[in-house]
């Protein structure tokens, strides 16, 4: 074997804008009991939508997918399809005499996801349960990988605190994490395959679907983040303004742990989530059991519902926007961070401050687009908006 010394990992190498320390713990903050149950693919929401489990009328809005309404996101759209074409290279047949200890090859993979400008990469083995049980043909899913290598890209902070959920940016906010998700999923398993393991690129959108497994558990044990109110993992430096994707690998590596910043405290006494979701799908009560974990159980009927008839609108970011820990990394909000992980008093003078702040208010100073509808041979007014055609400044 060579001597890798010069080219082992070291201070220079790429790393994450966000590399404060945070209390790692064995085990995550909520309760996961060993009868978790897998989920068919086809029961996601799109699907129960389709299948009309949801009523006719969002069945029928259905017909047509919610980024096609609006034509940057339909750009996106093209875009990220195209990206999700592309076939997998064949696993060398020799591994690359390169270290094969779980630790070097974990910071060299964290180093590659940072070179390809990801925010954030954590590791984590995948536990059965998080594999969905059949795909969308109906095929069942094996679980073939025991690794997990999680990407993390924020979204754009000013356009969502800009956006409402009643104008048309939301899906392009998520879209933009999406399309460079997709490239550095597809690079980062592409390259592993040319080592000589075997590697599998997960990522969406909802259309793309490139999905085996469910993100949100794996976000947790890879020490992302906290189970929050919302439903979804939440990340101490970009609160819930993140989409996540994922390269699934047998490449020996080593697992990071869960984390813990108190948010499950804090999540119990703000609630600021739930007062500004628009279709009343987030729970204001205590956080319960379901399907086998601990959780705040969405309403996942009526977040869906809004959402996929939303005539003022792509989807939304209301949740997203509205939490105080979805603010940017600035010196002053992770002092506010770092003294809201320590004490409690800190914390209920934040949930105060954010509610006197209405982070969940809209911003029109910030509005750089134009709201209007793409409706399949060109683009018109956007139906239900007092100034259809308002943005850029207005
Ligand atoms: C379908 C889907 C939706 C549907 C239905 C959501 C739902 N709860 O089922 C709709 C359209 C409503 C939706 C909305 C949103 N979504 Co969505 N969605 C998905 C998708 C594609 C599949 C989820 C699924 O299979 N649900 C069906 C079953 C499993 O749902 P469930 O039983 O209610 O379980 C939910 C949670 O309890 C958790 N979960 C499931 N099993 C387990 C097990 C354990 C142990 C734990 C802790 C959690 C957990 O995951 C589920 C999704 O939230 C995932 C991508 C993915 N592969 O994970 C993204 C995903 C979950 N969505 C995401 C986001 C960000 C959003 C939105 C903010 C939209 C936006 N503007 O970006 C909203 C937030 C709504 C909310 N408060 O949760 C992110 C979440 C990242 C994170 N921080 O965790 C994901 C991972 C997409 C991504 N690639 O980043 N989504
Ligand atoms: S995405 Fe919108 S509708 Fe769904 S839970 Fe969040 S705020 Fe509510
Ligand atoms: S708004 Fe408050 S309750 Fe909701 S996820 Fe953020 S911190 Fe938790």
């Amino acid at each position: 074997m060579k001597n890798w010394t010069r080219g082992l990992p070291g201070r220079r190498e790429p790393q994450s804008l966000f590399p404060l320390r945070i209390r790692q713990v064995a085990r995550p903050t909520t309760l996961i009991t060993d009868t978790v149950r897998r989920i068919d693919l086809r029961d996601t929401a799109y699907g129960l939508a389709a299948r009309g489990e949801y009523g006719p009328v969002v069945q029928r809005s259905m017909q047509r997918f919610l980024p096609e309404k609006y034509p940057l996101s339909a750009a996106q759209k093209d875009v990220v399809d195209h990206i999700s074409l592309i076939q997998a290279n064949p696993v060398a047949p020799q591994i690359a005499p390169i270290p094969q200890d779980p630790q070097t090859l974990s910071r060299h993979v964290k180093a590659v996801g940072y070179f390809l400008k990801a925010d954030i990469v954590g590791i984590c083995q995948v536990p059965e349960f998080a594999y969905y049980s059949h795909d969308r043909s109906g095929n069942p899913i094996i679980p073939a990988y025991k690794n997990a290598i999680l990407i993390v890209m924020r979204k754009d902070w000013l356009t969502t605190r800009a956006s409402t959920g009643y104008d048309w940016i939301g899906d392009a906010i998520s879209f933009q994490a999406y399309q460079h998700l997709a490239m550095v999923a597809e690079t980062l398993a592409n390259y592993i395959r040319r080592l000589g393991w075997d590697a599998s690129a997960q990522y969406g959108p909802s259309f793309v679907n490139r999905y085996s497994v469910l993100l949100p558990p794996l976000l947790l044990l890879a020490g992302i983040g906290e189970v929050s109110r919302a439903g979804i993992i939440l990340n101490p430096f970009l609160g819930l303004g993140y989409k996540a994707a994922a390269v699934l690998t047998n490449m020996p590596l080593a697992p990071d742990s869960p984390i813990d910043f108190g948010l499950q405290d804090f999540c119990q006494r703000c609630g600021i989530c739930a007062e500004n979701c628009p279709s009343k799908a987030i729970p204001k009560g205590d956080k319960g059991m379901y399907n086998g974990y601990e959780t705040w159980k969405l309403d996942t009927r009526r977040c869906a519902s809004f959402n996929f008839t939303n005539k003022k609108g792509t989807m939304c970011n209301r949740c997203v926007k509205s939490c105080p820990w979805t603010r940017p990394p600035t010196w002053e909000n992770n002092l506010v961070r770092a003294l809201v992980t320590r004490w409690r008093l800190a914390q209920l003078a934040a949930i105060r401050a954010a509610r006197l702040l209405r982070t969940g208010q809209a911003h029109p100073e910030d509005r750089w687009w134009f709201d209007m509808e793409d409706v399949g041979n060109g683009v018109i007014e956007a139906r239900g908006q007092k100034a259809p055609f308002s943005g850029c400044g207005s």
